[in-house]
């Protein structure tokens, strides 16, 4: 047994290949990413061939991951909580059906957005979907609970989540590592049946799920990594939930909370503990990072006999990551214990890379902008949604991966014309094609730039689904080639640009533009690398 110093994501990493994983799929999003990273990089997952490719998107992704455990194998399928909105059918779908080897889905959920569209919290998903949700609190439970859901999973045959936030995701400590298992044998389902939901088997698995309600109750009401911490001051009893527990214990440095707490790390809530707290104490405050999601159920389960304070009525910031102080607010005590970011630090805006081939076609956008009008340009999600931002300030709209292209189509379709999209080369492979079908077959006139610098940037330069695939994907889905278009993104290109952009905005139908450059930091990659093997 081997004590390592491990970032969140790479105990989950490492504790899959532990437990004995034969693949891994995913798309990247942070604070997910380096999960995959991890499982690319190790020797182990190398010697083994565990399957560690990127996958198109996160429904491609489960769904592999789905077929693996069909087979009998334990699979991991990991990505950021938005991820889980696209892979939500599977999701959905992956309770009813069960599973067959272990599935375990590690969803990284974003407080206060620091990379992300919204702050939705997965554990909805999980308890929408009626399976077991682990929140680990630290590094060794991300990577024990990690392990541990896959037998979970496979005693009842259900997919587990593991949810982490951004916090436990990208910090290190500490982790004891266990014996590497055996990878399981590739073995069938033994219902050939079990995973066909037509209605009339699909009602039989949706019952087999209800009927498993009990036993998931009963594991986390037996859960280790649920407790109850003793306390002498009985006029509040504590709920934390995760990570959350050392935003209270940072509080007390000597350990000593003077209040009863419960941990929470395993969900359904566990009734029996929660319910000795609430007859111990006068009154509850619910702690947890994300939606006050335990904070409703339990206003509700005790009903209104029983003060539960949170973030619902304010005793705690009703939105963003919580930490030491937001506690201490809470319980009257001094704040200041934890080192929280020190006041004063320089705010540092997000910009593009000096040299970035985006600089060279928003500028070029911004042209047309001017003889067109404000209001136009349907954007997307990657290192180009900074185009919203001076000096360029090119783009309207960032909303969901994919919804540049269907955007503007609906906006098309409603009139505003004249229209453009601009979306990434991966985001295109992601969630544009199906939209750009969308556009081809409704004849819609809509000017899309791919704006395709041959890989994922804004996650860190993972490889691009389709790297000089992307004309040939337009012209196969029925887009005129005599529209496709292709530039450089380069200042000397810049009029030749604005020319095409401009000539294709006077074409009456779907027209493609593709600016394509390398990413400069790909390219500063790629050339340190060639270095080192020189
Ligand atoms: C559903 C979903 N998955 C993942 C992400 C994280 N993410 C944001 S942009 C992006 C890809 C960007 O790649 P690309 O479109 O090629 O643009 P680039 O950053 O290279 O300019 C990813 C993976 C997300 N926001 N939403
Ligand atoms: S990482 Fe690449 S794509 Fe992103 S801003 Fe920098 S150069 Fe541009």
């Amino acid at each position: 047994m081997q004590k390592r110093l491990l970032l969140g994501v790479e105990a989950i990493g490492q504790a899959a290949i532990d437990a004995g994983i034969s693949g891994v799929y995913a798309y990247p999003g942070t604070p997910s990413t380096e999960i995959t990273g991890y499982i690319q990089n190790n020797p182990v997952a190398v010697e083994r061939n565990i399957h560690r490719k990127w996958s198109v998107n996160e429904k491609t992704a489960m769904e592999a991951a789905l077929g693996m455990s069909y087979a009998g194998k334990r699979s991991l399928t990991c990505m950021k909580h938005v991820g889980l909105n696209v892979a939500a059918d599977v999701f959905m779908n992956a309770s009813v059906t069960g599973v067959n080897g272990g599935l375990v889905v590690v969803v990284a959920d974003d407080p206060s957005q620091h990379s992300s569209q919204n702050e939705q919290d997965s554990r909805y998903y999980g308890k929408f979907a009626m399976i077991p949700v682990l929140e680990p609190s630290n590094q060794q439970e991300a990577y024990d609970m990690t392990m541990e859901a896959f037998d979970i999973s496979e005693q009842l045959k259900l997919p587990v989540m593991v949810r982490i936030p951004t916090r436990l995701a990208h910090s290190r400590s500490g982790v004891l590592q266990k014996n590497l298992l055996e990878e399981n044998r590739l073995r069938f389902p033994e219902n050939l049946k079990q995973f066909i939901l037509v209605p009339a088997y699909g009602r039989k698995r949706y019952q087999e799920l209800l009927d498993k309600q009990p036993a998931i109750l009963q594991l986390a009401e037996e859960s280790k990594y649920n407790f109850y911490i003793e306390g002498n001051d009985k006029s509040l009893g504590i709920i934390c939930c995760g990570i959350t527990i050392n935003y209270l214990m940072e509080n007390f440095p000597d350990g000593n909370c003077p209040w009863p707490v419960v941990k929470i790390s395993h969900y359904p809530l566990p009734g029996k503990l929660l319910l000795r707290l609430e007859e111990e104490c006068d009154k509850l405050l619910v702690v947890e990072e994300g939606y006050p999601i335990a904070e409703e159920i339990l206003k509700d389960f005790f009903g209104k006999g029983k003060i539960v304070n949170g973030r619902l009525d304010g005793t705690l910031p009703r939105k963003g990551e919580l930490n030491p102080d937001h506690l201490a607010d809470a319980l009257g005590l001094k704040k200041g214990t934890s080192r929280i970011t020190p006041a004063g630090l320089p705010n540092r805006p997000p910009s593009l890379c000096v040299g970035c081939g985006h600089i060279d076609t928003f500028l070029a956008l911004n042209e047309i902008i001017d003889e067109i009008g404000e209001g136009r340009v349907f954007s997307d999600i990657g290192c180009y949604a900074l185009g919203v931002l001076p000096p360029y300030n090119s783009i309207n709209t960032c909303v969901d991966m994919g919804a540049s292209i269907t955007m503007a189509k609906g906006a098309a379709d409603a009139g505003m014309l004249p229209v453009l999209a601009v979306i990434g080369d991966s985001t295109f492979t992601h969630s544009g094609i199906t939209g750009l079908l969308d556009c081809v077959n409704g004849k819609s006139n809509v000017n899309i730039i791919i704006v395709d610098n041959e890989t994922v940037a804004m996650t860190g330069g993972q490889e691009s689904s389709a790297e000089g695939r992307i004309e040939n994907i337009c012209m196969g889905v029925g887009v005129d080639p005599g529209h496709i278009r292709v530039f450089v993104p380069l200042k000397k290109n810049h009029k030749k640009i604005v020319n095409i952009i401009r000539e294709e905005m006077n074409y009456d139908g779907v027209s493609v533009m593709i600016g394509r450059r390398e990413c400069v930091q790909k390219a500063v990659r790629s050339k340190r690398l060639n270095i080192k093997k020189e």
